[in-house]
Formats: C-alpha cells, structure tokens, sequence
C-alpha cells in the first residue's frame, strides 16, 4: 500500500508542474495554481474537447479544499490520490471477504494474510487494530479508517 501510494504521487506531481506551467512568463501568483492556470491547463495544454468555464470552476471548487484561492502541491497530490486510494482499500477489503457478508472476520484476515506470506502474530495485531470497536469483525467502516 505504501509503495501504491508513493507510485501515485510521484505521478502527480509532474502533473501539478505542468498546470503551474501555464503560468505567463514572469507573472506573480501564490504557491499554487488558481483557476485561471488550471482553465489554461485543461483546454490548451490536454487539447481536450472545450470544458466549460463552469466546469473548470467545479474542479477546482472541488480542489480547492482549503478555500484558499490556490491549489498547492501538496493540497493538490492528496486530493488526486484519494479517490484511486480508496477505490483501492475497498477492493482490498473485497477480496478479504471470502463469505462475502460484508465483515472480516480474524479468520479472513488470517487467511488473506497468509496467501501473502504474512505470519499470524502480524494478522493478529493487524486485526487488533483496525477492529476499533473491538467485536471481533472488522467493519468496511473501520478498514477504510485506514485510508
Ligand atoms: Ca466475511
Ligand atoms: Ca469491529
């Protein structure tokens, strides 16, 4: 997981580079893009089909979870690596739940676990610790905790 999350922002990064980018050429702005770099980005730099001002304003909005004005690095490689990380956590948790009732049991985790060579006392403390609630299950509630 935290190598997925590192190959993700390093894939962004680029990304937030090349929006600042669009920048004029000895401009002063905040450390970060604003919607105006990022409209420039969107329909001259993908040369995607026009996006509407309204929709460009929507993604940043959505960016923006500061409020700021601006969408720096940092803000903006977290907001884009969320979605897919989740997207992520949920398959796993998935694909750990081999009856499919919507809870892992100890013995789920174990097992899932073990197909991965990880031994039983770091399944145990694994599920020690995402069971919050301490009822012997773990919750999607609880396992997305992690993300
Ligand atoms: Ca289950
Ligand atoms: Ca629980």
């Amino acid at each position: 997981m935290q190598a997925y999350i590192a190959n993700a922002e390093s894939k962004w990064r680029p990304i937030f580079n090349n929006i600042m980018s669009f920048r004029e050429a000895g401009e002063d702005g905040p450390p970060g893009f604003r919607v105006i770099e990022l409209k420039r980005y969107i329909n001259d730099g993908l040369k995607k089909d026009k996006v509407s001002d309204a929709d460009v304003s929507d993604i940043f909005v959505d960016l923006d979870v500061e409020g700021k004005g601006f969408v720096s690095q940092q803000v903006f490689v977290k907001e884009m690596t969320k979605l897919p990380r989740k997207e992520a956590f949920e398959s796993a948790f998935d694909m750990k739940d081999f009856n499919r009732d919507g809870m892992l049991s100890a013995k789920e985790i174990q097992d899932a676990f073990d197909l991965v060579g990880v031994d039983k006392e770091r399944s145990a403390k694994f599920f020690k610790q995402v069971d919050t609630n301490k009822d012997g299950k773990i919750s999607k509630a609880e396992f997305m905790k992690m993300v």
